[in-house]
């Protein structure tokens, strides 16, 4: 059995990967929440359904998110009634948020709903949302205090930050589902996704990071800096904002103390003994999953 800490696209990709060299019935995915928002109404978790969609096969690559083969017309309408449009939700997109919605409505959790989901999506992968309580990652800015999305997208997360909260993850508890997942895999990954607002938000919640600290020698962490930028997102900029070296190093340093090994890119080979005089074992490989070929060779140094 392999964990996989999972934020978005990054981890989407890297389960993916992984599913094509493990059983998907071998692995699960333990998913950030912090991203989520209540808007128009509706409950939107963007981490879940980016995975869910990407494993499924459905999701919008020219986007990044939401689905392939959408269309607008509901935002369009919206947008011209003066509605909160800024949050494009596809019209095919919308079913999921209807359907999530109203079965919280109804006093399902929303590890339940995903649960739904995937069975209709057809995944064998287990998709678990790390926790059912209310978690939401909020930024201090040159702006003020905004929400995730506000953020990332109404200001394009071209903001200065000066601090991030990860409100309600103290009170937060994993779900047992989460818990035991963590306790019996073989192997605990932290994909290539942002440390500071996709993984950090799943560690904070009460009974992982304990786990990890325990099962340190099991974890297996992908770098998602490479020669000191982000892919895609803005990790190297708020590593930088919040005083963290941008590169490898500073995201080994970041997670201190919870990975055995690390995967680092070849661009980053350079930078393996520095890392290595941190106590810890290190993997060089491609970690751009740019085509199937790399995307699997990652796969195999995770498993390896
Ligand atoms: N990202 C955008 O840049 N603009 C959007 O309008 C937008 C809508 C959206 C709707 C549903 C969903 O699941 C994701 C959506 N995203 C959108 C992506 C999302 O904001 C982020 O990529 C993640 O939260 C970061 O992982």
């Amino acid at each position: 059995m392999i964990t996989v800490l999972s934020g978005g696209v990054g981890a989407a990709r890297l389960l993916r990967a992984l599913s094509d060299v493990v059983h998907p019935r071998e692995i699960t995915a333990v998913v950030n929440v912090g991203d989520d928002l209540v808007l128009n109404g509706l409950t939107i978790c963007p981490d879940l359904d980016t995975i869910t969609y990407t494993l499924a096969g459905l999701n919008n690559d020219e986007l990044g998110w939401g689905l392939s083969g959408e269309s607008w017309r509901v935002m369009d309408e919206l947008e011209q009634l003066g509605g909160a449009s800024w949050f494009r939700l596809g019209d095919r997109d919308l079913a999921t948020h209807l359907y999530r919605s109203q079965r919280l409505s109804e006093g399902a959790t929303k590890s339940q709903v995903t649960a739904e989901l995937c069975t209709h999506h057809g995944l064998a992968i287990r998709v678990l949302p790390v926790t059912d309580d209310e978690v939401a990652t909020q930024f201090d800015t040159d702006l003020g205090r905004l929400n995730f999305q506000e953020y990332f997208v109404r200001h394009h997360h071209d903001v200065k930050v000066t601090a991030i909260d990860i409100v309600g993850a103290g009170e937060a508890r994993a779900t047992d589902e989460v818990i035991d997942s963590l306790v019996s895999a073989s192997r605990i990954v932290i994909a290539p996704s942002n440390p500071l607002i996709s993984i950090d938000p799943i560690l904070r919640v009460g009974g992982v990071r304990e786990v990890l600290e325990r099962r340190r020698d099991d974890v297996v962490a992908v770098s998602p800096i490479i020669d000191g930028r982000a892919l895609k997102g803005p990790a190297d900029r708020l590593l930088a904002d919040l005083g963290h070296e941008v590169s490898c190093v500073g995201v080994v340093d970041f997670y201190k103390g919870l990975v055995g090994t690390w995967i680092i890119d070849e661009a980053d080979a350079s930078r393996a003994d520095v890392i290595r005089s941190r106590g810890v074992k290190v993997i060089v490989t491609t970690t751009i999953m740019a085509d199937a070929q790399n995307a699997e060779r990652l796969a195999h140094a995770v498993i390896s």
